[in-house]
């Protein structure tokens, strides 16, 4: 092969290599998105994702887990959403076991969850904290109960890209870093019965969102009483 031949293809692959970096090196944008119910509240633990058309949404686990506290017989975040293969944690700080099991999601526990698991929890004594971890490798939601305390309740949903957030008490949502383009905005509640309408955005650069539930849930009840439950 000669050099004349040579250099176009060289350029060629050159130039493909700086195509396939553009999309994440020159265009990623944070959009900020507020949710509200139909009355225009802020919505809190709506999970926001953002599915983008063009593909491109290789899933990303986090490095870090995502932590779910056992506390006063709570699971504290109510809502975790996470990217497909990112690690879960569960921590007890209750001075008593919990017995962590995957639950049916949905208002009338009718949706099988995702991932199944369950594991118990000893009590936290002289500082150590149990733990258990795993790795969320099915994309979709889970119920998350305790067979021992009927009225713990989490959820957990697993995206297929990177992009998901769950909404803080303004109903606020931040997705980081999405590639600029056509996508889908997907909304999520633990309490839905009818499943969100996905919105159709285009991302082009930082921009403030926003959407609408298709319903008002529930507050989540407030914690119990210290103590009330202790075994
Ligand atoms: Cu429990």
């Amino acid at each position: 092969m000669n050099a004349a031949a040579f250099r176009p293809a060289l350029s060629r692959a050159a130039w493909l290599a700086a195509l396939a970096l553009l999309p994440l090196a020159a265009t990623a944008a944070d959009l900020q998105v507020v949710v509200t119910t139909p009355d225009g509240k802020p919505a809190a633990d709506v999970v926001v994702a953002l599915l983008p058309l063009a593909g491109g949404a290789a899933p990303a686990p986090r490095a870090e887990p995502a932590l779910i506290i056992q506390k006063d017989i709570r699971f504290e975040p109510y809502v975790t959403a996470v990217p497909l293969g990112t690690r879960v944690r569960f921590v007890n700080r209750d001075r008593f076991d919990h017995h962590v099991r995957s639950a049916p999601g949905g208002p009338l526990g009718s949706i099988a969850p995702a991932k199944t698991f369950e594991f118990r929890l000893p009590a936290a004594r002289g500082g150590r904290e149990p733990s258990a971890e795993m790795v969320m490798d099915a994309p979709g939601a889970s119920g998350v109960g305790c067979h021992l305390h009927g009225s713990m309740r989490a959820h957990i949903y697993v995206n297929p890209t990177p992009w998901v957030a769950v909404t803080d008490n303004a109903g606020r949502a931040l997705l980081q870093g999405a590639p600029d383009g056509a996508a889908d905005l997907r909304l999520w509640h633990p309490d839905q019965i009818v499943a969100q309408d996905q919105v159709r955005t285009t991302v082009a650069g930082n921009a403030n969102l926003e959407a609408k539930l298709n319903f008002t849930p529930r507050r989540r009840p407030p914690p119990r009483i210290k103590g009330e439950y202790e075994q």
